[in-house]
């Protein structure tokens, strides 16, 4: 037997059990085979016969479409009386009302007992070539086990415990142990600083930190739990902090710290799962807004699995026994819907990827792909760009057969970088989706699939709306563009189950910046373009978005036509004050490694393919040749950082601590003098 003895019954109570899909449905008689091999809950549509028709149901009947999903896909203790009470004018937003049910048991219970040893987590360690795996028996076990000691040490339903931890499969089971005794849990990105953490802590009122010794990454070792005593220091809310190791080194333990493997030890493998109402709170996760403060983004139990799994299914056109390989880090939205929740809840083989994409050298995730076998690959556009760089050798030094689909994320991909994902890592036969998102979204929205398997993908275009997706552009003035060709704010008209529901402690604010500048509609802050055949194309953040002389332009737009020079590794793109234009349009740009050439020469080039592939009026008036671009540590330019530098204003450069490299801006400003005076009249 695969279980510790005696504990079988106990690892799911029986109201649990599997609800059966066709009681729910009212399934026609006439044949569905298509639709029903691609979609089974929705065999019993009437008149749907394709994957358009059906996108076009879960629009028109979003209810009956989301509520077959939802009886199909999740595991019900008992089934919800009400698909959505939602009212996008006054930012409520309710799904699945009455239903009750426990993520955790469908994460990982109702796989344990069909496929106990089935491989949940591969964790691809920062030590390449030491993955460990964990089967879904494993991870239940390992998340019993947290989930009774944070019982044992008084953490409630209700309660908020904060993860400062490295992507690892007990910080996996953290999250999973949080969901299963009803607390909320709280990732934050373990490259923040004390004072972003403990600003987060507090927001959140975590009496409860867990926490590693030290983490490893790129071969440097990080002393997470120093900064963990740091930020506690300032959060008289915490009373215990649970500290996992993560490599041999001790360190100084105090009153409230728990060594939390040793104290795992002692509890049992079976931990009663919590019977959670749909719309009770599964996690705030921390994400900056055009303010200084961030905001603890409130995601919902039915609704945010839902949307996480059907997303990772279709979009990824992911299969049973696939090994899904998302690079990102827990610490971020896509790390929680697409290395956790989404390919959990579908039973999916996930990689948990504790490294960089240039360690120890460049070929590290194609290295990864031929030894984990993977089948989906998912990552940033920023990797692709730095990797693009070092050259096709470092790729096709390895097997990538196993690879069915590339996916992007995070920021556009520009048609050079999209290109050589699709032809040098894919080999010309993956799909390439690039897929559009945001924390506030809480899964993909806007992603070229699932369509026809040989629909077309436009490079660089996230293109097509996913089920029960309705996205509309509006323009400045409030007024609906409903005709193509055309560019506005990107809103949603619909909500969906995967949506926020609020921002934590601060309903007002959720209102304020995402239901009341165009009322009626949830407004994503990005502005897109919908070419002539109805794909949409994210065009950037509206505060990105720059006027020069009356001509609205994307700074994205510029960026895609500078990174298309064979010279150019990657740029930025701003938007600076100009007395006569309006504003002007500043380039920095890095260089590929072992390029050689002029600046002024190169400036010339790009200045002319800028005004040949968009407009004379895009081209940069400034372009500052850099070493490297200030980032944060999930990969995100920090624009707002190049912005102050370029108005001179670097008292009001603000928070650096979540910047990658801090000393990037140096640099930066060097650079910014320099060209200054090199164009002084
Ligand atoms: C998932 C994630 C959200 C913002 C979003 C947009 C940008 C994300 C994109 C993209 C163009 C894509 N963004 N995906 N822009 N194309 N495929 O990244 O969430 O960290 O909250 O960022 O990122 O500007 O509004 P989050």
């Amino acid at each position: 037997m695969w279980l510790p003895c005696g504990c079988t019954s106990k690892y799911v109570a029986s109201s649990f059990a599997r609800r059966i899909l066709a009681s729910h449905l009212h399934v026609s008689g006439r044949s569905r085979c298509n639709v029903a091999a691609f979609m089974p809950e929705a065999a019993g549509f009437e008149g749907v016969s394709g994957r358009a028709a059906l996108r076009e149901l879960s629009v028109s009947s979003s209810e009956s479409f989301w509520a077959a999903v939802a009886r199909h896909r999740l595991s019900w203790s008992i089934p919800f009386h009400t698909v959505q009470d939602c009212d996008l004018s006054r930012g409520k937003i309710k799904w699945f009302e009455g239903g009750k049910l426990n993520v955790s048991v469908n994460c990982l219970d109702r796989h344990v007992h069909t496929c106990p040893e089935r491989v949940a987590l591969i964790w691809e360690r920062d030590e390449r070539g030491s993955e460990m795996k964990y089967t879904y028996r494993e991870l239940l076990e390992m998340t019993c086990r947290v989930g009774n000691l944070l019982r044992r040490h008084g953490v409630k339903r209700g309660d908020c415990v904060t993860i400062y931890m490295p992507t690892c499969p007990l910080a996996v089971a953290s999250m999973l142990a949080c969901a299963r005794i009803g607390a909320a849990h709280n990732v934050v990105f373990a490259g923040f600083s004390a004072d972003a953490l403990a600003e987060r802590i507090r927001d959140a009122q975590s009496s409860t930190v867990i926490t590693v010794n030290q983490g490893v990454r790129g071969g440097k070792v990080i002393e997470l739990k120093k900064t963990v005593d740091r930020a506690v220091e300032s959060c008289p809310t915490v009373k215990q902090v649970f500290v996992a190791m993560r490599t041999d080194n001790p360190v100084t333990m105090t009153a409230r710290d728990i060594a939390m493997e040793e104290e795992m030890l002692k509890e049992d493998v079976v931990c009663e799962p919590a019977v959670m109402n749909s719309e009770d709170v599964l996690f705030l996760l921390y994400t900056s807004g055009s303010t200084g403060k961030p905001k603890g983004l409130v995601h919902t139990q039915a609704g945010y699995l839902l949307y996480a799994a059907l997303t990772h299914r279709y979009v990824f056109s992911y299969h049973d026994g696939d090994v899904f390989g998302c690079v990102a880090d827990i610490g971020w939205i896509t790390g929680h819907s697409y290395v956790v929740y989404g390919p959990l809840a579908n039973g999916a083989t996930t990689v948990l990827f504790e490294s960089t994409p240039i360690y120890p050298d460049p070929g590290r995730y194609w290295d990864m792909v031929e030894r984990l076998k993977i089948n989906q690959f998912y990552g940033a556009p920023t990797a692709i760009r730095l990797l693009l760089k070092y050259g096709d050798q470092w790729v096709n030094k390895y097997d990538r057969s196993t690879l069915k689909t590339l996916g992007s994320v995070g920021e556009p991909i520009n048609t050079e970088a999209w290109e050589w994902y699709h032809r040098v890592v894919g080999d010309g036969r993956c799909p390439v989706v690039d897929t559009w998102w945001q924390t506030e979204t809480g899964g993909i929205c806007i992603a070229p699939r699932p369509s026809d398997p040989d629909a077309e993908i436009v490079p660089g275009m996230a293109m097509r709306p996913f089920f029960g997706i309705k996205p509309v552009l509006i323009d400045t003035e409030g007024e609906l563009l409903t005709s193509n060709n055309t560019s506005g704010a990107l809103c949603m008209a619909q909500p969906w189950p995967g949506m926020a529901r609020t921002i934590h402690n601060n309903h007002q604010r959720f209102i304020e910046t995402y239901f009341q500048p165009y009322p009626g509609y949830f407004f994503t802050g990005d502005g897109a373009y919908r070419s002539e055949e109805g794909y949409y194309q994210i065009t950037g953040r509206l505060d990105d978005v720059i006027n020069v002389s009356g001509h609205r332009i994307g700074t994205a737009e510029i960026e895609d036509v500078v990174n298309q020079c064979p010279a150019v590794a990657e740029s930025a793109v701003i938007g600076y004050t100009h007395s006569i234009k309006g504003q002007g349009v500043y380039a920095f740009v890095v260089l590929k490694k072992g390029i050689d050439v002029q600046e002024a020469d190169l400036s010339r080039q790009l200045n002319g393919m800028v005004s040949e592939k968009i407009a004379k009026y895009a081209s940069p008036d400034f372009i500052q040749f850099a070493q490297r671009l200030p980032k944060t540590r999930s990969g995100k330019i920090m624009r707002r950082v190049l912005r102050k530098v370029v108005e001179s204003d670097l008292e009001g450069l603000g928070d650096l601590s979540t910047l990658d490299d801090p000393a990037a801006v140096q640099e930066i400003i060097q650079g910014h003098e320099k060209l200054l005076s090199k164009n002084r009249p």
